[in-house]
Order: structure tokens, then sequence, then C-alpha cells
């Protein structure tokens, strides 16, 4: 779910943005962050029972960015002369814990330098990873877990502290010591909606109108859909306060002109679809509606000063791509 209140926005547009579903939050930018902890810490003497009792070398990745997850790689090191008495376990920000390594003690092979990637070709310390990991470059020997698997945190929210946890599970012969781990992220495809409102003095005949009492104004909302996925189906839902200084035309927006309802929508790619009589909605609540089932107030003709606010429910699932798509709403209203 995205929900994105426009109010943030430094424009007039009071408006409260909704899109749902699975396909929205993330930044662009988020994926290219950098999530490592390169502390290095020594684990050992432990005994297996006290490794799952919780005595462990922990580690934290602090995520600050907000997507959603649709594929996360670990990559681990460690210096070990018996690597495979190490348990480690990855512990997400919603708390879904897997086992990466497992601490079977079943070979001596020397050093972790691994990247935990569920596509990998081999298991952990199976096949050809049944040799020393060479210390560089950073996780350079791709494999799959031998305990869970990461997808078990796909479609969790990224943001927030991420906890490591490292024991040697055989001891006290040798120990082991943490070098780094970094989290790679793919993130699930997401829409960002950045809206926009504008106004300009209604002047069919270009006769030099300004924007005093008495004559009208066209408001437009153009809404941008600057993320990299589509909007959920029909999620769009703007809600817009009209200013306090104006009344709403409830007539033919630009009279002799070819639109015929009061508001006139138009798109760039945005693969929407628009009907007046379904897609618009009224409110005279002196508060916001919570959404647009709640705009149930119906206007009478012409001006009409009991409308504040007004509601638009476009159609469909709107694209995202390059140029970024987007849509515009327009409606006209008096300056009182
Ligand atoms: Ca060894
Ligand atoms: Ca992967
Ligand atoms: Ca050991
Ligand atoms: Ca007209």
């Amino acid at each position: 779910m995205v929900k994105r209140d426009a109010s943030h926005i430094a424009i007039s547009l009071i408006a409260t943005l909704f899109v749902e579903g699975g396909m929205l939050y993330a930044s662009a930018q988020a994926q290219n962050g950098i999530y490592e902890n390169t502390t290095t810490g020594t684990y050992g003497n432990n005994t297996a029972s006290q490794c799952a009792s919780g005595n462990w070398l922990t580690r934290t990745i602090i995520v600050p960015d907000t997507f959603l997850i649709a594929d996360v790689n670990l990559g681990f090191q460690a210096t070990h002369a018996w690597r495979t008495d190490t348990n480690l376990q990855l512990q997400s920000p919603a708390g879904t814990v897997v086992d990466l390594l497992t601490g079977n003690y079943s070979g001596s092979w020397n050093n972790y330098n691994v990247l935990f990637d569920d596509a990998a070709a081999i298991q952990v310390d199976t096949g050809a990873h049944q040799v020393d990991d060479p210390l560089t470059p950073n996780y350079v020997s791709v494999v799959r877990s031998e305990g869970g698997t990461l997808a078990s945190f796909n479609g969790e929210q990224a943001n927030g502290t991420w906890t490591l946890r490292i024991c040697d599970v055989y001891g006290p012969a040798d120990d082991g010591v943490f070098q780094r781990a970094r989290l790679f992220f793919t993130a699930v495809p997401q829409a960002v909606l950045d809206p926009i409102k504008s106004n300009a003095i209604y002047d069919p005949a270009a006769l030099g109108l300004y924007a005093v009492p008495g004559n009208d104004m066209i408001y437009t909302i153009t809404v941008t859909n600057i993320g990299t996925g589509p909007a959920d189906t029909d999620s769009i839902e703007i809600i817009d306060a009209l200013p306090p200084e104006v009344t709403f035309y409830n007539g033919d927006i630009d009279d002799a002109g070819p639109e015929t309802d009061p508001v006139a929508f138009s798109q760039a790619g945005a693969g929407l679809t628009f009907t007046y009589a379904s897609d618009v909605a009224f409110s005279n609540a002196a508060t916001k509606p919570a959404n647009f089932a709640a705009c149930t107030y119906t206007p009478v003709a012409g001006y009409d000063p009991a409308v504040t606010f007004i509601c638009f429910n476009p159609k469909g699932a709107m694209a995202s791509g390059t140029p970024n798509p987007n849509f515009s709403l327009s409606f006209r209203a008096r300056i009182d």
C-alpha cells in the first residue's frame, strides 16, 4: 500500500492521493544504497546449546530507505580456520529470522567470503565451494544458504534495523572473526505520485481579464508518476479543498468550448479512463472527507458556495515509464 499526502508538498493543493497495493513506496535510488557493517569481532567458545540460547556476536545494518523487498542477497565475510563451525542468522526489521549457516562443523575449509543468493547454482560448503574462500574481493563466492531462504524477506519493508547473529558452535579449539557483511536489495517497482496544482484566469475571449472578484479561475491538478511501477487499478483518489475565497462552478467549464462537464480531464501516457458522472464527487463538509466514497454532496447547478471539497477517482492503473506519465484535472471557480 502506498499513501502519499500531497499536503506535504509546498503548493496550495490540499489533496490526498491514495495508491493502494503492492507496487509503491520506494524511491528509485533506494536500491542503490550501501548497507554494510564492517566492525570486526570475534565469535567463538560456544557450544551448540550456548549458541541456541542467544550467546551471539551481534552486528546490525541499518537501512534508512523505505521500500518493499523484491529480492535480497547477503554478503558475509569471516575468517575462520574451520569455518563450518559457524552459525549465521539474519533477522529483518519485521522480525523474520533466516539461518544462512547452520553450524554443522562438517568441513575444515578456511574463511567465508560469500554472497548468499537464492539464485546461486550451488549451496554453501558443497560442490565447488568445498575449498578455502579467498578474502578478496569482498563476497566473491556466490552460494545458496544451507538453512532457510532469503526469499522469506520478500515483500517486507526494508527500512529499519537488520540483525546478524553469529556464533561458533564448536569450541574452544578455534574461533571465527567477523569481517564484514552487506545487504544487497532489489526493490519492488513502485508508483510515486507527484501532484501539482496551478491556476489561471478564465478568459476564453482573451479580453485580458484580471484575477479579481467576480471573475472566474481555472484550477488544474496535474499528477505525475515519477516512480518505477504502475499504481494499482482504480486506486488513485484525489480530494482537493476548494480555496475559501472562491465558489465552485457546476456548469460547462468552458461554455462554448469543446468540454461539456464541470471538470476537464487530459492525460499523457497515463493509461487511465475518466468519466465525469462516476469519477467526480463533491463534499460540503468542513473537514476533509476520508476518501472518495465519503464525498456525497450533490451540488446545485451554476455557482454553488456550499462545495468545500472536490473529489476525483480516475479509473485504471496509472502507468509508469519514460517520460513520466501524467494526467490533469481542471475545474472552474469564481473569485468571491
Ligand atoms: Ca582449515
Ligand atoms: Ca537473490
Ligand atoms: Ca570452533
Ligand atoms: Ca463547453
